[in-house]
């Protein structure tokens, strides 16, 4: 026997097992016989094009050279013989490339199926340091692609650590499929204490506030359902993260017959939304109408045409564009029709202005509306008429808040913005575009002698020059009007949840589906989040995935030394204690140390301007040789001014 081959075509695959193995072979065929055509073409096309519910041309695939590495010996295993195999046979199906993972004995079956039964490959495992980081990976590739990844994790303590990524895509609307595991349910079936204290009566508990759907199935064919209701779950918009909780039990139990095939992509069916005709009908009318639009460009895809349609809708309408750096690029930031430049808190003034002005607010699924509208306009009701886009109303719950307050709403349209755009186009009718061409828009002023966050975006921008860069993360201190965003995948968002420690998984995670596409990766990360992140380095650096981290490192979490420094305003007492439980100094970490420390190549400290551009200048050639690249950049403290007001705001 052969060790099955997933690359092979249906008619190759050997087929010299007899009976039931044969039988089984004959399920296994029907779960995997879609073998992904190439994902990737030379100029990243593949992730341009809608990405979603499209043929399989859009859909990830492995990549080569990763597929080289942790190559098993082969074991000899063609047919589905314990339960674990049956679930290994529908993660397959479900055409998911990698599953990020920290090991446990809770699902040493599923382990053991991946890597003897299907080979390490399709999903490939890629081996994380921390369940946090195995989560924040398998988010940043969905910032990417559109699409969920897998990420398995151990029973209870390895779920308990993947909880503030799982949160962080959660509120990001990013599709995950996690698997995770428990004790053998039958209690006879324990071993003493480590699976009486891995087995909880309800895991999913700990995570059903902020996952989109959750099961713990108690056979291999409930499993085998399981799993491809999480992946359609999953990549169905509104998107989330789902979990599956497999028994130790039911993975290592024996097959006593053979399972029944099923065609497995019946049962994630593309779900096609559209556009709802009346409530288009209706904003079209008020836009037609409108003096002052103004558009709210939130969540949307990375999707290039629908990027270009927004440049138009935006164009026809003559209206205002404003965009935010919590989610990814939306809209051309030096387009003349972009006010100011985006922040991830506090907007800045000219979008304030905006605001105020503005008789039809289009909202593109922008992530707080309310709150955007109140801390302009006051708590009173907006005079403006208010267009929503979006589905996110169909993923609150009771537990998070994350939805933000209810916004008066004029019109509601139900439906991803990609797919309302055009829509409005068509029902706006013929019109003359207004002309309008991308304007140069200021760089921050740099001040002389001094080492900020600002002077390290310039140098970064300059060390980058053309190359097609994605941003994958940036840090609280980021300036947006440093970087012009001109695509959709020029960046990437921030990390959702607010869960500091997200910014080197997410990357990674980003990095690996942007390999082969000739986009540079680069994060900014403060030093906080580096830190609490830093071992995501290793799986890169392992997998050979190329990414470069730049930190700015103002050594301390100073967002909050912020906080501090309000209160004791408030409070009237000494300001300059603010340091005093936030400083990360004395002794100085040596964070390039923490890089090579696992095999990346570290830089610095950057302590001069000057020296900004050669070092980022060798970072980016190691990294074009393959290499993950990490630079210390020692900044001052500090952050915009509408970050700082809207941060340190009074609040009674
Ligand atoms: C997991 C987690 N712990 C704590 C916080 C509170 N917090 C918000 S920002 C921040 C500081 C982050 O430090 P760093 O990444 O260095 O950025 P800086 O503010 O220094 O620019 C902290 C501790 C959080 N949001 N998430
Ligand atoms: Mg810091």
């Amino acid at each position: 026997m052969r060790v099955r081959d997933p690359q092979q075509n249906q008619g190759e695959r050997i087929g010299d097992a007899i009976g039931i193995l044969r039988y089984c072979e004959k399920l296994s065929d029907q779960l995997i016989r879609r073998a992904p055509p190439a994902w990737r073409d030379n100029d990243g096309a593949h992730i341009l094009a809608s990405n979603r519910n499209e043929s399989a041309k859009g859909r990830p695939a492995g990549n080569g050279r990763l597929s080289a590495l942790d190559r098993p010996v082969p074991a000899g295993v063609n047919a589905a013989g314990f339960g674990s195999d049956v679930v290994a046979d529908a993660l397959r199906a479900t055409d998911i490339p990698y599953i990020a993972l920290n090991p446990g004995a809770s699902y040493r079956g599923l382990h053991d199926s991946l890597v003897n039964y299907l080979g390490n490959e399709q999903p490939q495992m890629l081996l994380c340091l921390h369940e946090e980081s195995a989560v924040a990976i398998a988010h940043g590739y969905a910032k990417v692609t559109g699409r969920a990844m897998a990420a398995a994790v151990h029973s209870n303590v390895g779920l308990m650590h993947a909880t503030m990524a799982i949160f962080n895509a959660w509120c990001d609307r990013m599709p995950i499929v996690i698997l995770g595991a428990t004790g053998p349910v039958d209690a006879v079936k324990r071993r003493p204490w480590i699976d009486w204290i891995h087995t909880a009566s309800d895991q999913g508990a700990l995570i059903r506030g902020y996952t989109k759907w959750d099961d713990q199935p108690a056979s291999p064919i409930a499993a085998r359902e399981a799993v491809l209701r999480a992946n359609w779950i999953a990549n169905t918009a509104p998107r989330g993260p789902t979990y599956v909780n497999l028994d130790a039990g039911m993975q290592e139990s024996k097959l006593v017959q053979p399972v029944e095939p099923i065609d497995a992509r019946r049962f994630m069916p593309p779900v096609e939304s559209v556009a709802p005709p009346a409530p288009i009908k209706r904003a079209a009318d008020l836009l037609r109408e409108a003096k002052n639009p103004l558009i709210l460009a939130g969540r949307v895809s990375r999707d290039l045409n629908a990027w270009n349609t927004r440049i138009a809708l935006a164009e026809r309408l003559g209206a205002w564009v404003a965009t935010d750096l919590k989610v990814a690029a939306a809209f051309p930031t030096d387009h003349r029709l972009h006010v100011g430049s985006p922040g991830t808190i506090g907007i800045a003034a000219q979008a304030t202005d905006a605001i105020r002005e503005a008789d039809v607010i289009l909202s593109f699924d922008w992530v707080d509306l309310t709150g955007t509208l109140k801390s302009v306009l006051g708590p009173g009701m907006p005079s403006a008429r208010i267009v929503q886009i979006s589905v996110d109303h169909h993923l609150h719950n009771g537990w998070s808040m994350d939805y933000q307050g209810l916004p008066p709403v004029d019109v509601f349209i139900d439906c991803e913005p990609d797919i309302a755009v055009p829509a409005l186009m068509a029902a706006l009718g013929a019109g003359k575009p207004h002309a309008f061409t991308p304007v140069n828009k200021e760089f921050p002023k740099l001040e002389d002698g001094k080492l900020t966050v600002d002077h390290l975006a310039d140098a970064l921008r300059r060390s980058v020059g053309k190359r097609p860069t994605t941003l994958t993360h940036v840090s609280l201190s980021w300036n947006g009007a440093s970087w012009p965003f001109r695509h959709p995948l020029d960046y990437l968002g921030s990390d959702g949840g607010g869960g500091v420690g997200g910014g080197p998984g997410i990357s990674v995670g980003a990095a690996l589906a942007l390999m082969g596409t000739g986009r540079l990766p680069v994060a900014v990360c403060g030093d906080g989040d580096f830190l609490m992140g830093v071992t995501a380095l290793w799986t890169a650096a392992h997998y050979r995935i190329p990414l470069l981290i730049v930190v700015a490192n103002n050594r301390s979490f100073f967002n909050d030394e912020l906080h501090q420094e309000r209160m004791a305003r408030m409070r009237n007492r000494p300001v300059e204690n603010r340091w005093i439980g936030q400083r990360i100094s004395d002794p100085d970490i040596d964070l390039a140390g923490m890089a090579r420390a696992q095999g990346a190549q570290g830089f610095g400290p950057v302590t001069a301007a000057a020296d900004l551009e050669p070092t980022f200048e060798k970072a980016i050639a190691a990294v074009e040789a393959g290499a993950v690249a990490v630079v210390d950049v020692r900044v001052e403290p500090g952050y915009t001014a509408a970050m700082t007001a809207a941060m340190t705001r009074k609040s009674e």
